[in-house]
């Protein structure tokens, strides 16, 4: 019998791994890996201190990727770009899985459970890193970690080439192997049983909210007039219905809170430091708010920007009730989910800055917030509106500073004047005869007094839809009597202050875009 040296151990010739073999500890490695994540998720409905892994190492990658990757990955992706960051987590766990899976095929133990010890710790140092994270937050990592090396020992760990999964005949050999089955798939269940009870608890908190219904407004606004999108043809609505509206944040998964047990909490250098339950909240008076909030990363013409008739409480009211301190020159809101943002105090200047609690008629909804965020008219949302809200700090902008401010974006982030172009797109081709151009133009605080449209260069007063107030977006629209060729089509706002809207370029970083959205058309 020929005997061989191989990977530094004897083997029988006929022994010897084949390409074959490879390829199947390949894959079963991969398998190994998914069941663990698998495991790790299911592990992470039980206990809501306990963190999904893949969730966390997410939102651990968007907490210090580089600004310019993520400016790229949404360019790339849009909001999808967290789709795209999971899809790539799991991707290269299951492919080191599959590494481990060959390597132990090939008798190097030692390197292959090492590579899933790795991926497990890695995964436990993201979660500890985590906010407000306790240790027992790392129980699914270390559960996932578990079932992925247990997978991998009786799948490949034993021999060297024999491979009982694929190779050896289905039925259960001996008794030892079916108690051993049976003890797997009793553990999956029972773990699947308590995931499901954890999954119960997150229905109720969505239930809760469905039950909710909130008080009016002291003083309600008027109804809301005709909407000319109704007739203009590609025109924004004025409101941006809720299902619509742009969504930012860096949690991968809407944190799902139980407004039960939820409080705000109004702490740092003040007085008398606050807490309210959600009850608490609705029991002050009530009033509504339309706001145009648009995300600082909004490029020019971008669709990072919506409208919505918002109902809250007096921010400057509660602050007041906490009494802040002479030092404090900063309110920091934070979130469940470890975000934070921070503005001047002296913005509450008496613009109508709110703990909002509903959005266009309905409990804020859950990607928005529930079940309360901040509002501030004028400011863009990575400085002021923070979802999920838990916590307000008056502090100092020298003793902390929000989430993004570390990170390059700019301390103060006021919405800069915009218009923009909805209707026909960039390179369209319009038919002969009168064609409507149509579009949005906002101008915080102030309102906007007229938006301008220039073909090939001549500037021309558009007609505007209703003004709600002087922070939100105004639609407008345009006639044009069409000259066949091709066109440069630029829009332009003009504030109620007399401003008008730069010209020059800015990117989005690190305080928001500017310059003239133009299209190229022809006809
Ligand atoms: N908790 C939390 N709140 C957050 C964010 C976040 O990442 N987490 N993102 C902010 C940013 S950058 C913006 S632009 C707005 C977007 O709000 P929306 O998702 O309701 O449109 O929320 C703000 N509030
Ligand atoms: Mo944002």
């Amino acid at each position: 019998m020929t005997r061989k040296e191989f990977g530094g151990e004897v083997w029988k010739y006929e022994d010897m791994p084949t390409k074959a073999s490879h390829r199947q500890a390949f894959a079963l490695g991969v398998i190994a890996v998914g069941i663990g994540i698998f495991v790790g998720e299911l592990t992470s409905n039980i206990h809501s201190a306990w963190k999904s892994p893949v969730d966390t190492l997410g939102n651990w990658i968007i907490s210090v990727i580089p600004h310019f990757v993520e400016s790229f990955a949404i360019t790339l992706f849009g909001t999808h770009d967290k789709s795209f960051l999971v899809a790539t987590i799991l991707l290269v766990a299951l492919l080191l899985g599959g590494l481990a899976g060959y390597l132990l095929l090939r008798g190097k133990r030692g390197i292959a459970y090492l590579i899933i010890a790795v991926e497990t710790i890695v995964s436990a140092i993201t979660v500890l890193a985590r906010p407000h994270a306790g240790v027992t937050a790392v129980v699914p990592s270390f559960i996932s970690g578990l079932a992925t090396v247990l997978v991998l020992f009786f799948a490949l760990g034993r021999s060297k080439t024999e491979l009982p999964a694929i190779n050896a005949p289905t039925e259960l050999k001996s008794r030892r192997q079916v108690l051993k089955y049976a003890g797997g798939a009793g553990a999956l269940g029972g773990l699947m049983l308590l995931s499901g009870q954890g999954v119960k608890t997150h229905s109720l908190n969505v239930i809760k909210r469905l039950a909710i219904k909130l008080p009016n407004a002291t003083h309600p606004l008027p109804p809301l007039p005709a909407d000319p999108a109704a007739t203009v043809r590609g025109l924004s609505t004025l409101i941006t219905p809720n299902d619509q509206f742009f969504q930012i944040d860096t949690a991968i998964n809407a944190p799902i809170i139980d407004v039960e047990s939820w409080t705000l909490t109004i702490t740092g250098l003040v007085k008398k430091p606050i807490t309210l339950t959600y009850t608490d909240l609705l029991k002050r008076p009530l009033f509504e708010l339309d706001d145009t909030m648009s995300c600082v990363s909004n490029p020019v013409g971008g669709p990072l920007v919506g409208n919505a008739r918002w109902l809250g409480c007096r921010l400057d009211d509660l602050i007041r009730d906490a009494g802040p301190l002479s030092s404090a020159d900063q309110i920091l809101s934070s979130s469940s989910d470890g975000f934070s943002a921070g503005f001047p105090l002296n913005l509450l200047d008496g613009r109508d800055a709110m703990i909002a609690v509903g959005m266009n008629g309905q409990p804020l909804p859950i990607k928005h917030g529930f079940p309360a965020r901040v509002i501030v008219p004028g400011l863009y949302g990575y400085v002021s509106a923070t979802k999920w809200l838990t916590n307000i700090e008056l502090t100092r902008f020298d003793i902390k500073q929000g989430f993004w401010i570390s990170r390059g974006w700019s301390q103060l982030g006021p919405i800069k004047m915009e218009s923009r172009i909805d209707y026909p797109q960039d390179g369209a081709h319009v038919p002969v005869g009168t064609f409507r151009f149509a579009g949005v133009a906002w101008a915080p605080l102030a309102g906007i007094a007229s938006v301008q449209l220039a073909i090939d260069g001549l500037w021309k007063n558009a007609t505007l839809g209703p003004s709600l107030s002087g922070t939100t977006w105004r639609q407008w629209w345009f006639d044009w009597d069409t000259t066949a060729g091709k066109h440069v089509v630029e829009v332009r706002a003009i504030s109620v202050s007399g401003e008008v809207q730069t010209k020059q370029l800015a990117d989005v970083a690190p305080n928001g875009a500017s310059g003239w959205h133009t299209i190229h058309i022809s006809v």
